[in-house]
């Protein structure tokens, strides 16, 4: 007998078109869908407090990583604390990536196995092997409010003959997950693989939306494959899905990507390029891209989006921004990532107000007007 998550409820409140506003209950509080949810690969989004998250950002859920956690700083320590939560003191919903993607993408460190994954360590170069009941007892023990399975990525292109073996044994692991769960409080949810062939991804999830998985993601997309390619495999997958569950898509994206695939119907989404970018002086607006080191803003005395209501763009200059990364000071890693951070979370806010009062093509046209218009 598997167990079952008794902490986790979705229900979807309205529809337009294909998209979808609801809200998901977990063990650690609620979060309304559409949602952006900042990535925390090792127990930090990285220049932010948990209050920055919160207070500043309006952040409902945020990402940890099985790999990174697991090897630094270990379980032990985790266990110590009580797990994830109290060990970086976020009390609201964590979900946490099996490991799955981190490890595939090591290459030449991993050896893949019908039981799992053997991999070498990149920090201490130390052997570990991953298989889907140690991805789940590792989670278990962060404490994860929702859990990924165990899945292969694999990079593209590949053979028909190598993706036909990768998904089989994907179901394979991720039946082993279900059946691996010893908590009542983590949800579980299933990832979707196939690449952009659609006879590969019918199949998958024909075969993996049978199982009883709290949700389901469409991984092993935005790994290099054309744009128009990813959007055309999410359009043909969400309407596969179970409607009564969330639809999140891994690893994406740009704020075009976010609400392009809202329009195609997913509700959750995770991605690096806010924080990352953000260290790199690279500034999302509603009038697009920002480069803050740029020489024209040295004396651009505007906010770095006039639109926006974010704590960066109440108080400072583009020309200070410019000068603060300029001078390498670390607040301009602060400044930028609350700013990207807050401005991913508004477009899934408005996108999902407009989803509830019915006017979300109205909503996609003026997002890419404003850009148009900069
Ligand atoms: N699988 C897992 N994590 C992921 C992905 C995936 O396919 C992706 C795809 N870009 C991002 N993160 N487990
Ligand atoms: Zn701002």
């Amino acid at each position: 007998m598997t167990v079952q998550c008794e902490t986790f409820s979705f229900e979807v409140h309205a529809e337009d078109g294909m998209a979808r506003a609801g809200e998901v209950e977990t063990a650690h509080g609620r979060f309304q869908t559409p949602i952006f949810m900042p990535v925390g690969t090792k127990g930090t989004v990285k220049a932010m407090t948990p209050e920055d998250l919160t207070d500043q950002i309006g952040a409902q859920i945020i990402l940890g990583n099985t790999y990174h956690l697991y090897l630094r700083p270990g379980l032990d320590i985790i266990r110590k604390h009580g797990g994830l939560h109290e060990f970086m003191n976020w009390d609201g919903p964590i979900l946490t990536d099996s490991g799955g993607y981190q490890v595939f993408s090591l290459e030449d460190l991993r050896k893949i196995k019908e039981d799992g994954v053997e991999f070498q360590d990149h920090i201490e170069g130390s052997y570990h092997f991953f298989t889907p009941e140690k991805v789940i007892e590792i989670q278990e023990v962060l404490g994860s409010d929702i859990m990924m399975a165990f899945d292969e990525c694999p990079a593209l292109p590949c053979s028909d003959e190598y993706m036909r073996e990768s998904l089989a044994r994907t179901t394979r692991w991720e039946t082993r997950c279900l059946e691996a769960r010893t908590r009542t409080d983590c949800a579980l949810f299933g990832i979707l693989q196939g690449g952009t062939s659609p006879e590969f991804r019918r199949a998958h999830i024909e075969e993996l939306c049978e199982l009883p998985f709290d949700g389901f993601a469409i991984g092993g997309l935005s790994v290099g494959e054309a744009k128009d390619k990813m959007y055309e495999t999410v359009e043909l997958s969400t309407p596969l899905m179970p409607h009564d569950k969330p639809k999140y898509l891994m690893g994406v994206g740009k704020p075009d990507d976010l609400v392009e695939c809202i329009a195609r119907g997913v509700d959750m989404f995770d991605c690096v390029i806010p924080t990352r970018n953000a260290r790199n002086g690279q500034c999302f607006t509603s009038q697009g891209v920002v480069k803050i080191r740029n020489a024209v803003y040295a004396e651009d005395m505007r906010p770095l989006d006039p639109n926006c209501e974010c704590y960066t763009c109440q108080n400072y200059t583009r020309s200070y921004l410019r000068h603060l990364y300029k001078a390498q000071e670390i607040l301009s890693a602060r400044l930028c990532t609350l700013h990207n951070l807050h401005y991913f979370l508004e477009l899934t806010r408005t996108a999902r107000q407009a989803i509830v009062e019915g006017r979300f093509e109205a909503f996609r046209k003026e997002y890419y007007a404003r850009k148009e218009h900069a």
